[in-house]
């Protein structure tokens, strides 16, 4: 996403400039009265132009507008992107239009009765134009990360955050791992004082210290996470060995009571997450406090999570200070905006080596192939709880199948991945395709379906050129 702020920032100078040399054309200075020292010309072809930008860029960011994660319903969030944007752009015009107007005055030019030279006193100054100029490169670097921060929060917070590309590993650094908050700011909770309550339809509701959690008969358990954002092929997703509590033993332990339909997790950022009471009793479901057998990251939950095998990111609640058995179906963080209402992962697979670079939705290998020349094609497939059992490689989009060698296997919770050794033969176009079974059988679904609101959908498809 920095490339759209990137692109953002260019726009404005090239508009800048633009309006600067329609402001001095002859054109321009000989129309009728400048008004307030401006030149109505010059000023309403900004205005338009702006306009006409601020829809481009509506069109543009198109997919990623509803995804205002500031407790939006995606269908508000959408209109209020939008109208932020609009209110960036017009402060952006103003800024223009006031600054030009210091570097060059027009004032003489209405207040002198000589209206021969209408461009007597209107030539901009150099001394002024020079310290604009300095002031606009001093600021041109916290303007942009102004920018770049406000676009962050109205849209995707994802930058710098994702895991993908020929250097994955099976086993994610806990440092490297992916990372999804809706916060600016995450929690820093004080392990001391953090406390875990379990209470609604329970019959001895307990609030657990870090100590006590710690002294309870650990696990420790390898799980894939992924976000529901996760595009086709893209990097929120991330493996790694979780130590913790199931949670059925502090359920079980509370003893639950009759009528109990679902568990809602709270966070210590207000963010709040629910799932079925069968779910909290599958003994994968954890509570976790160590990732790799090390602390948890902040950004990953300190001092404590949850781990739901299975579901969709989002029910991972970190931060965790609160569980409550409720008996509703109660809705969470992102099932409010619109997410949902089923979170469970459908089976997924996509391709992370050799690189390859998506444009315009349609994604290339970065590289051509060499005929008679072999090369490893390796790649990840994910099932949610019911493992990978084997993934397929199309060398003719999709026509004809092979199946591909399984290097890591992972569990029933993991992530697996695989590779395939490819010796083109005949140049030429080629279409690259994957496709995953998981262990009940079922194949990969090809249709393709967007991010919201229940996880994307369908092949990866990856055009490569053999010469
Ligand atoms: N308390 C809290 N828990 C949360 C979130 C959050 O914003 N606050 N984000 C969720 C989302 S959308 C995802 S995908 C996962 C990401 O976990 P990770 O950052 O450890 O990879 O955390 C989930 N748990
Ligand atoms: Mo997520």
């Amino acid at each position: 996403m920095k490339s759209t702020t990137q692109g953002m920032v260019v726009t404005g100078v090239v508009v800048g400039v633009l309006y600067a040399i329609l402001a001095e054309t002859r054109w321009s200075r000989s129309r009728a009265r400048w008004r307030f020292g401006l030149s109505p010309v010059a000023v309403t072809v900004l205005g338009f132009l702006t306009m006409l930008i601020w829809i481009a860029t509506l069109i543009f960011l198109k997919p990623v507008l509803f995804t205002n994660f500031r407790g939006l319903p995606t269908t508000h969030a959408r209109y209020a992107t939008g109208a932020g944007l609009l209110v960036i752009y017009a402060a952006y015009v103003v800024a223009l239009v006031a600054c030009y107007r210091w570097i060059a005055p027009r004032d003489r030019v209405m207040r002198e009765p000589d209206l021969k030279r209408p461009d007597a006193g209107g030539r901009p100054s150099t001394r002024r134009a020079v310290v604009a100029t300095a002031a606009g490169a001093v600021l041109a670097y916290p303007t942009y990360r102004i920018i770049d921060h406000l676009y962050d929060e109205a849209t995707f917070p994802y930058d710098g955050t994702v895991y993908s590309g020929p250097g994955v590993k099976p086993l994610v650094p806990a440092d490297q791992f992916y990372t999804v908050t809706k916060n600016v700011v995450d929690p820093d909770v004080d392990r001391s004082r953090w406390g875990l309550e379990i209470g609604g339809l329970v019959d001895h509701g307990h609030t657990y210290s870090y100590d006590e959690i710690e002294a309870l008969p650990s696990v420790e358990q390898e799980t894939t996470l992924m976000c529901i954002s996760n595009h086709i092929g893209a990097g929120l997703q991330s493996n790694a060995i979780w130590t913790g509590v199931p949670l059925r033993e502090l359920l079980t332990r509370a003893g639950v009571q009759g009528g109990a339909v679902e568990v809602k997790l709270y966070g210590a950022d207000g963010y709040a997450d629910t799932f079925s009471i069968d779910k909290a009793m599958e003994p994968t479901t954890l509570v976790v406090y160590k990732i790799n057998g090390g602390p948890l990251p902040r950004r990953h939950g300190y001092p404590v999570r949850m781990i739901v095998p299975g579901m969709f990111g989002e029910k991972n609640v970190k931060w965790v200070t609160g569980i409550d058995v409720i008996d509703h179906d109660g809705k969470g963080f992102y099932e409010e905006q619109g997410w949902g209402p089923n979170f469970d992962v459908p089976t997924r697979s996509d391709i992370f080596a050799p690189k390859w670079t998506r444009r315009r939705g349609k994604d290339s290998f970065d590289q051509p192939f060499a005929a008679n020349q072999a090369v490893e094609i390796r790649g990840r497939a994910f099932a949610g709880n019911r493992g990978v059992k084997g993934v397929d490689i199309s060398l003719d989009d999709g026509k004809t199948w092979k199946p591909t060698r399984i290097q890591y296997a992972g569990t029933k919770l993991t992530w697996s991945f695989w590779s395939y050794t490819w010796t083109p033969l005949i140049a030429g176009d080629y279409m690259i395709v994957c496709r995953a079974t998981d262990m009940n059988g079922d194949v990969q679904t090809s249709e393709v379906r967007g991010i919201a609101p229940e996880g994307a959908t369908g092949w990866q498809r990856i055009a490569a050129h053999v010469q």
